[in-house]
This record gives C-alpha cells, sequence and structure tokens, in this order.
C-alpha cells in the first residue's frame, strides 16, 4: 500500500532496526518501546487489523507466534514471560492500520492492561 509505513519498512523505503525476517513476515525494533524488550512482528502481507484476516491467513498468524516465542527464547525472556498484542481499531489504540503483533518483554506486565 503506497501510503503504509509498515510497507514501506518492508520494502526497505524506510529505516528499522530488523531483528527477524522471513518470507511472510518482518519483526523491528518499536520505535516507542514501552518494556526493554519491545518488537514488532508485521507480515509482509498488508493485512488491516484482525478483523481483516481471512481464513488463508490462519498459517501466517501461526507462524507469527512461533517467531515471537522464537525471539524471546533468543532474548532469555521466555521464562519470566512475555505478552503478544495485537490492537485493532480505536478503543484499542490501534496507531499504524498494517497488522501487527507487538512482543512485549523484560519487565512484569500489569494486568488488565490500561
Ligand atoms: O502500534 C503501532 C506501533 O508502531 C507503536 O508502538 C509505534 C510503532 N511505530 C510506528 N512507526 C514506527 C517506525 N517507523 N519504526 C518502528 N516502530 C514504529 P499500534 O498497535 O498501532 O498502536
Amino acid at each position: 500500500m503506497d501510503n503504509c509505513i509498515f510497507c514501506k519498512i518492508i520494502n526497505g523505503t524506510i529505516p528499522a532496526r530488523k531483528v527477524y525476517e522471513d518470507d511472510d513476515l518482518v519483526a523491528i525494533e518499536d520505535i516507542n518501546p514501552v518494556a526493554p524488550h519491545h518488537i514488532l512482528l508485521i507480515p509482509r502481507k498488508h493485512i488491516v487489523n484482525a478483523l481483516d484476516l481471512t481464513a488463508g491467513d490462519d498459517a501466517l498468524v501461526g507462524r507469527v507466534f512461533r517467531a515471537a516465542a522464537a525471539i524471546a527464547r533468543e532474548r532469555g525472556v521466555d521464562e519470566r514471560g512475555f505478552r503478544i498484542v495485537q490492537n485493532t481499531n480505536a478503543d484499542a489504540g490501534q496507531s499504524v492500520f498494517h497488522i501487527h503483533f507487538h512482543l512485549l518483554a523484560g519487565r512484569h506486565l500489569g494486568w488488565p492492561p490500561g
């Protein structure tokens, strides 16, 4: 999508600190981290949010979760724990309308979230 910041990161037009990539997704450091580890896992496919997912994306979402778990293990935060968050639309605070999953770790994460 022409005006999508995450599409631009994926195609290299805008720089980002990539921590992982494969054929289906890219993982980058969040520009505004809210935890010691704050990674965004971004499918290459331009999907708007959870409401835009189709049955054909089921395996993609599974890959995102497995990649997040691999990053958490690699960073040694798997035992303490981590959170995977996907915000959809205004009440959840979605600000970038290309689906992404926040991987948060490295501190105690309160519940319920704000
Ligand atoms: O989260 C959108 C997230 O995207 C938010 O935590 C900031 C992050 N963001 C926005 N622009 C960039 C760039 N250029 N690099 C890295 N991270 C970025 P949401 O769930 O939509 O509120």
